[in-house]
């Protein structure tokens, strides 16, 4: 079954941006904000806490079966901190958003990260490690990486993915 809507994931290190990205781009293009963790919580497509890390140990499968309903229709924008999980043929656009490693360092502080947490997501974003899953994962077309350091940089990036999607609908167009 083809889709109507293209099915996007915006992903990136913790604190680069995916939230506020999908927000927006939510509100507008009316495509769904799907936000990961917000389901793993919710559906607890998880095996427990991990203390150390203060995070959920995800159920992927359980996760996978919790969305797919969603994906194959499409239109869902799918933020989450890591894209290999999901099933290549669901997936049209994955955007990996980059932030400078100083920048990012403030926005996790404000959050409290855990010192282990913080290091290893900063170590994470210096060594490209969430792009090299994308281009690993899925085909290098349909894989951007676009910067996330200042609010200017959120408004070209969302005018560019809104340019994507209108390109998409016309290309797939019945
Ligand atoms: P994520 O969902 O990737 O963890 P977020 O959207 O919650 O990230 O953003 C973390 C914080 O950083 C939040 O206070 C908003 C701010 N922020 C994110 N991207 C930004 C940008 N491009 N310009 C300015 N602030 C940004």
């Amino acid at each position: 079954m083809s889709r109507t809507l293209p099915n996007i994931i915006i992903t990136g290190t913790p604190g680069v941006g995916k939230t506020s990205h999908c927000e927006l781009l939510a509100e507008r293009t009316g495509l769904r904000h799907v936000s990961i963790n917000q389901i793993v919580k919710d559906r607890e497509c998880h095996e427990g806490w991990d203390k150390e890390y203060e995070s959920w140990i995800v159920d992927e499968d359980k996760l996978l079966d919790a969305i797919e309903d969603d994906a194959k229709k499409g239109g869902c924008i799918l933020d989450w901190h890591a894209c290999d999980l999901f099933p290549k043929s669901w997936i049209d656009l994955v955007v990996v958003l980059r932030v400078g490693s100083a920048t990012l360092y403030d926005r996790l502080k404000l959050r409290n990260y855990p010192e282990i947490k913080l290091q290893e997501n900063i170590d994470s974003e210096i060594m490209d490690v969430l792009y090299q899953e994308a281009l690993e994962s899925y085909d290098a077309e349909i894989v951007v990486d676009l910067q996330s350091n200042t609010s200017e940089d959120m408004d070209a990036n969302l005018d560019r993915i809104e340019a994507w999607l209108k390109q998409w609908k016309e290309d797939n167009a019945q």
